[in-house]
């Protein structure tokens, strides 16, 4: 049989895995978003489900103060004695923490803060008891010891190793297999360049020799679908067959471009004579790939319409930074989700009233039922297809100049202009997004019909290429008051997110 990669499709980046019995976890990076740190779980590393977030409580992820691509970057989720930690950054509150639980489908605890330089990090257990912390500092992989329960740090932090060479040598991780330990890092940047290399030694201190067949994955300089193939994990099944997780992008155009962010991909792992892992076929890998012996179970596909009928937000819905709770609620009015902009635009390092889902598919078609009726000048609301605060297009319902419209924005860098705008008086619509490869479509209806197409923008305008960023696309409901308080509340009764039949 074969799957398909990405495994996990859309702004998916950074991921790691970890395998407890026959059950596999899965998290990933998520910077300025709230809640942190999506969790998934899958009984065969090819399907997997959202089980929600590992960061869920405000107390335990400040991101505030996170501009775009700021707030938590790459995670670690280990298991130990039953125990399940998950070790990150919040780059731009606190730095190193680790939070754990024993029930990965349940709450995680507060968060443990490390006193230990720079991002990426991990933990690793060793069979004497020892508690290893790494992470990329200053262009190089650094080891210290620490208390796992408290925290503490028992060591200085001490150099590991710099890679072969390529820029931010980062993403450390560390396996004992056989005599060895391994220590694993991506090299070369989050971008085009993307590499996985690795190391061993007989001690987890070092010092570690490199593979002589480094890079053990790449895409750079080739002609491929995937690109920037690198920030690998390794599982391996209960079979004893290993695999690696890691991210790459699927860019497409000329010049490249990529607009979903970076993506979650899988691939099988061979191990050479003198004992290293190479993964996939010689360091690279292709969307259809075959699952050896995966004993493939597909997960429940996730339905189209979300009627906004349960006490809390499905696992694929998102804020933008810390949530402000007067900004949004379910239940207000019946089976809704109820939006109440604040002062905060979508273009500021702020927290709008602002639920979003990812783009996950590179065609697909979105709507919503808006209710809404802007009282003052400045009330808006509506749909925005979102890369980052300076990226993003809308069609909204305003008041301007005391006249109700409907309009169609696009905010790209410095410039920001309503491309379209039309008188609109009823106080309901259904707004219409039809995403191509190459292009978003906005439009509108009464009740869900066929749209009127009302406006258009290049997805190669979103992409990370032109917005920069480490993120990817989101669809998202929003209100703002532009500069004041709404009074005026948006009610959204349902959300539509299909992925065009292939
Ligand atoms: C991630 C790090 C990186 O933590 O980007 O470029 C960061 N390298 O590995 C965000 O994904």
């Amino acid at each position: 049989m074969n799957y398909k990669n990405p495994v996990i499709t859309g702004f998916h980046p950074d991921p790691s895995v970890c395998r407890s019995g026959d059950d596999y976890y899965l998290v990933t990076s998520s910077f300025e978003y709230f809640p942190g740190v999506p969790l998934f779980h899958s009984k065969d590393l090819v399907n997997w489900t959202q089980l929600g977030h590992v960061l869920t409580r405000p107390e335990q992820l400040d991101l505030s103060r996170a501009p775009s691509s700021g707030g938590v970057f790459a995670p670690t989720i280990r298991e130990h004695n039953g125990r399940f930690y998950m070790v990150t950054t919040n780059v731009t509150a606190g730095g190193n923490f680790f939070v754990y639980t024993d029930d990965p489908h349940g709450e995680w605890s507060d968060p443990i803060f490390v006193d230990h330089p720079g991002i990426d990090p991990e933990l690793f257990f060793d069979e004497d008891g020892t508690v290893y912390f790494t992470s990329s500092s200053n262009q190089g992989i650094y080891q210290s010891k620490i208390d796992v329960k408290t925290g503490l740090r028992l060591s200085e932090p001490t150099f590991l190793w710099t890679g072969t060479g390529g820029q931010y040598p980062e993403a450390p991780h560390i396996y004992r297999i056989g005599n060895w330990y391994y220590l694993m890092v991506a090299e070369g940047g989050t971008e085009y360049g993307h590499m996985e290399t690795i190391a061993r030694s007989e001690r987890p201190e070092g010092p570690y020799e490199s593979c002589p067949h480094n890079p053990i994955l790449t895409h750079r300089s080739l002609l491929k679908s995937i690109h920037a193939t690198g920030h690998a994990d390794l599982v391996q099944t209960p079979e004893g067959d290993w695999w690696a997780v890691f991210l790459g992008i699927r860019p497409h155009g000329y010049p490249n471009k990529h607009h979903l962010g970076r993506e979650t991909f899988l691939a099988p792992v061979t191990w050479t004579e003198d004992g290293w892992p190479i993964i996939g076929d010689n360091g690279t890998v292709s969307e259809t790939m075959s699952a050896g012996n995966l004993p493939l179970q597909p997960a429940a596909a996730v339905p189209v319409r979300e009627h906004f009928e349960t006490s809390s937000l499905a696992p694929c819905w998102n804020f933008m930074r810390s949530p402000n709770p007067d900004n949004w609620s379910l239940g207000e009015k019946e089976s809704c989700l109820t939006l109440r902009g604040n002062e905060t635009t979508l273009n500021e390092i702020g927290a709008p009233a602002f639920v979003a889902r990812r783009q996950q598919h590179f065609d697909c078609d979105v709507a919503a039922h808006m209710a809404f009726a802007p009282q003052h000048d400045g009330e808006e609301a509506g749909i925005t297809v979102y890369m980052n605060d300076r990226f993003h297009y809308e069609l909204a319902v305003t008041r301007i100049a005391g006249e109700c419209k409907l309009i169609f924005r696009r905010k790209l860098g410095s410039l920001w202009k309503i491309e379209n705008e039309a008188p609109w008086t009823s106080d309901s619509i259904v707004l219409h997004v039809k995403a191509t490869k190459e292009q978003y479509s906005f439009g509108f209806s009464s009740k869900g019909e066929t749209p009127f197409w009302f406006g258009s923008g290049e997805t190669s305008l979103l992409a990370t290429e032109v917005a920069g960023g480490f993120t990817g696309v989101l669809f998202a409901l929003y209100a703002t008051g532009n500069g004041s308080r709404c009074e005026s509340s948006a009610h959204f009764d349902w959300f539509d997110y299909e992925a065009a039949k292939q």
